[in-house]
């Protein structure tokens, strides 16, 4: 069976935990409008026909913070890029997205294959 690894990133609350919850039609991912709900990275593998799919749920990264706990996070998501098969970047209608932009700049450097998507937007 192949594993297929997602890796999923993007801004606290834009509905990461939502999504993954949404596509393994399960609630076992956390979910709460409260901030870095999901402080490490978690895994959660369901079977879709003859694949084994694997979700990386991150924490949201906070670029702009320099805290040691926001870098931590930050390079904690970021590592899975490097064995990883798919970046989701998960985004949502917003003023401003620099800290889209700037995360743009990593997973470019990864090289990976990635795909932007927009929650929220019954919003
Ligand atoms: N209106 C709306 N709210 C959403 C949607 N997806 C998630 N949410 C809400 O956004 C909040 C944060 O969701 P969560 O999955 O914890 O975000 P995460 O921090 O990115 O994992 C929760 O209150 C969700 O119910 C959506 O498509 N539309
Ligand atoms: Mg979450």
């Amino acid at each position: 069976m192949k594993k297929v690894k997602l890796l999923i990133l993007g801004k606290s609350n834009v509905g990461k935990s939502s999504l993954i919850n949404h596509l393994t039609q399960s609630h076992i991912s956390l979910v709460s409008n409260k901030i870095h709900a999901t402080r490490l990275s978690t895994f959660y593998e369901f079977k879709l026909k003859d694949f084994l799919i694997q979700f990386i749920d991150t924490p949201g990264i906070s670029i702009s913070d320099n805290n040691l706990l926001s870098k931590a996070m930050k390079s904690s998501a970021l590592k899975h890029s490097t064995n990883c098969d798919l970046i989701i970047l998960l985004t949502q209608l917003q003023d401003s997205y620099d800290y889209e932009l700037d995360l743009m700049e990593d997973i470019h450097f990864s090289n990976k294959p990635y795909m932007i998507c927009v929650n929220k937007i019954d919003q």
